[in-house]
């Protein structure tokens, strides 16, 4: 927390904030620290939250410009009585992003603050299970008809294990042989999942407007009703595939353990939070294909397995990407996330069982 304050004054943000076109007042901001790539300040009035304050990283994201178009254009679909709507904040010249000038050169967008709501690390609630497959469905389902051709692919390639695989043997050729060493175990088993994953690829899928970041802190709950309200943190919302969405959420559900979590006894994947979600998804899954029901299992593999190999590379080339508290949590990460990877490897016949069963129309099932 402590970090980030430091990193930008009171008044500055100040100046940031007078850029938006808000009522004038005497705003307070509170740091929250849970992402690993933007930086995030709640904005108070008195003692209530309205705003979200952020700089979105264009280390990362390099095009920023295009990426809040992407959500500007979603934020258009993204409307239903059961939606909860979070509307962006434009600057004084009508922009959805203010540009903080040299020699601090930022890029910031602010939001409406959705109050009385909450996020969840992790969970043990099959209702909260079932109300995170639900908004998942819904929120592809309300984007089923984007164009397209109207959203530019910001992180090029961000789920293409072939981008992945090629990065990895980019960084193993100048990873310190210490820090090979001590990933030995982390290297064994992404050279053979990458084998795996190949010959499970399902061809011919349809190419949607995907969230792509879909881990379940990245959903909104009401506190009263426990209800789920919306998907925050469209940063990567661009093309994809229904099953990135479908695994990124599963893997952060079923496994009740932190993403780092080091001891791999308390990493589960637990099939009655696997069956709620995917009864959740039910009530919204009309739009899914029998073949994207079929990529579902696949999908559970791959999105753990890019974050681990994501987080094995971020490692070897000294932790570039990824914010880190502390010198091998990019390592621990990988173990962890590889762990529940072969988890859920062993559970691939159980989730096309339940998947079927639960999401195909019965006269459809004899794909
Ligand atoms: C990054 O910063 P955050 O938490 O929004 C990453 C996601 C990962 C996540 C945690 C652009 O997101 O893909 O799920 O860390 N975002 C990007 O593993 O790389
Ligand atoms: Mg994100």
């Amino acid at each position: 927390m402590a970090q980030s304050l430091m990193k930008y004054s009171e008044e500055e943000l100040y100046t940031i904030l007078n850029g938006f076109e808000i009522p004038k007042k005497n705003y307070t901001f509170q740091p929250l620290t849970d992402g690993f790539i933007n930086d995030t300040f709640l904005v108070f009035d008195d003692k209530t939250p309205l705003f979200i304050l952020q700089r979105v990283n264009h280390l990362v994201f390099t095009d920023v410009h295009s990426l809040m178009n992407n959500i500007s254009h979603a934020f258009k679909h993204l409307k239903s009585d059961d939606y909860t709507e979070i509307i962006l904040v434009n600057t004084h010249a009508g922009k959805n992003y203010y540009e903080q000038p040299e020699p601090k050169k930022g890029y910031w967008r602010m939001m409406t603050y959705i109050d009385g709501s909450t996020a969840y690390n992790t969970t043990n609630d099959a209702a909260i299970a079932f109300e995170a497959g639900r908004v998942v469905g819904k929120f592809n389902l309300l984007l089923q008809n984007a164009n397209v051709t109207e959203y530019i692919d910001t992180i090029p390639q961000f789920h293409d294990v072939n981008l992945r695989k090629k990065q990895f043997r980019e960084a193993l050729k100048t990873a310190d042989t210490a820090k090979i060493t001590r990933a030995t175990n982390a290297i064994e088993f992404a050279e053979k999942t990458l084998v795996k994953l190949k010959s499970m690829q399902i061809d011919n899928l349809p190419i949607r407007i995907c969230h792509n970041d879909t881990k379940l802190n990245n959903i909104l709950f009401s506190k009263k009703t426990q209800k789920a309200l919306c998907l925050i943190d469209l940063d990567t919302l661009m093309k994809g595939y229904f099953h990135y969405d479908f695994g990124d959420a599963i893997r952060t559900i079923v496994n009740t353990a932190a993403e780092d979590e080091q001891d791999h006894s308390k990493i589960t994947f637990e099939k009655n939070l696997f069956e709620a979600f995917v009864n959740g998804l039910a009530h919204n899954g009309s739009f899914l294909s029998a073949a994207e029901i079929a990529a579902l299992p696949y999908g559970v593999l791959l999105m753990p397995f890019l974050h681990g190999i994501r987080a094995l590379t971020d490692y070897l080339n000294n932790n570039i990407y990824y914010k880190v508290a502390y010198e091998e949590q990019n390592l621990d990460r990988c173990l962890s996330l590889f762990d529940f990877t072969q988890k859920a490897i062993n559970e691939v016949p159980y989730m096309q069982q339940v998947t079927v069963n639960n999401l195909v129309s019965k006269g459809d099932q004899n794909f």
